[in-house]
């Protein structure tokens, strides 16, 4: 029996300071009905998905900053969310700010969910490569400051059998980690679903955007690829009060290609229609983990996280 799973990336344009969740939501709701439509069983949102890319500002006071977390998921600004996916009985991925307490101790994580089409939570993920820095670099346009403003994720890599497969989530610059889709595909993952915000120059260095946009590209499709599984990827993507985010959020195969891509930077619905069987043969032949991986050769990838080359001759 053919495995066909529909899917959207629900790519969103800019979201300004000013505004509220109320709004936000209003927005998601909208594609979600759009999505249903058009028969997608799942809507991929992006990360961070109910505020501004807050992480570009420095911040000091606590309750400035803890005003961008969501104390509980889901709560009134988002239950009219979840209450439309349960009446469509669609699924979503939701990317959000996740203020919890442990014992205690306050803990900030940037999160993920996946939700069923009853609207039930299914599955958490927090991220893990969280990039930038957490202290503020003078003289820029803007901030990266997830360092600061997040610990990173305690939960690994987990996968979940839903939507008719093996789903797996990550966060934005967790897409450049050949190590996050590798730990989900030895679970099983048969598709990966991810949102992200990426700002459209690099305070670090000159890169004009037709590379960062390659360099997007590049990791989702090799990842998918490699691993023989559906990567689909959502933006928030626009100015945000000025400071520009890429957009191209888009549905990439097994076989690596595009199948599906964006076309704007505001909000826009992306589908696809995917088969679920489709990786099958990559994994059957060319990356059938169990004959092929060598994995006596591989014990620096989790003994060192830097580069240590051999001493001089
Ligand atoms: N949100 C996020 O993870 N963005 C990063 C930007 C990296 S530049 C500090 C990304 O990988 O797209």
């Amino acid at each position: 029996m053919t495995r066909i799973l529909k899917v959207a990336a629900a790519q969103l344009g800019p979201i300004h300071l000013a505004e509220g969740r109320a709004q936000v939501v209003e927005r998601l709701i909208a594609m979600l009905h759009q999505a249903d439509a058009s028969g997608c069983r799942l809507v991929v949102f992006p990360e961070l998905a109910l505020t501004t890319f807050f992480p570009r500002y420095w911040m000091e006071d606590p309750a400035e900053i803890d005003a961008f977390f969501e104390t509980a998921m889901p709560n009134p600004a988002t239950q009219p969310l979840f209450d439309a996916a349960a009446r469509l009985g669609i699924g979503f991925y939701l990317g959000y700010a996740e203020l919890t307490e442990e014992n205690g101790t306050p803990r900030h994580f940037n999160t993920s969910i996946l939700v069923d089409g009853a609207g039930a939570i299914i599955g958490k993920y927090r991220k893990v490569h969280l990039p930038g820095h957490a202290h503020r670099i003078p003289d820029v346009a803007f901030q990266h400051l997830e360092k600061r403003y997040f610990e990173v994720g305690d939960l690994g890599f987990p996968v979940w059998r839903a939507f008719g497969g093996v789903m797996g989530m990550c966060i934005c610059n967790d897409r450049r980690w050949p190590e996050t889709f590798r730990v989900m595909a030895l679970q099983g993952a048969e598709m990966v679903v991810l949102g992200y915000n990426t700002p459209t120059t690099n305070i670090h260095h000159d890169e004009p955007l037709h590379l960062r946009m390659f360099h997007h590209r590049l990791c989702m499709q090799a990842a998918a690829y490699q691993n023989g599984m559906w990567v689909v990827g959502s933006a928030k993507a626009g100015k945000e009060d000025g400071h520009g985010l890429y957009g191209g959020s888009c549905i990439v195969a097994p076989t690596g290609e595009i199948v599906a891509q964006a076309m704007t930077e505001g909000d826009e619905v992306v589908t696809y229609t995917c088969d679920l069987d489709l990786g099958n043969y990559i994994k059957e032949v060319i990356f059938n983990f169990a004959a092929h991986r060598r994995i006596e050769h591989y014990g620096l990838i989790t003994e060192q996280t830097g580069v240590v080359p051999p001493e001089d001759a």
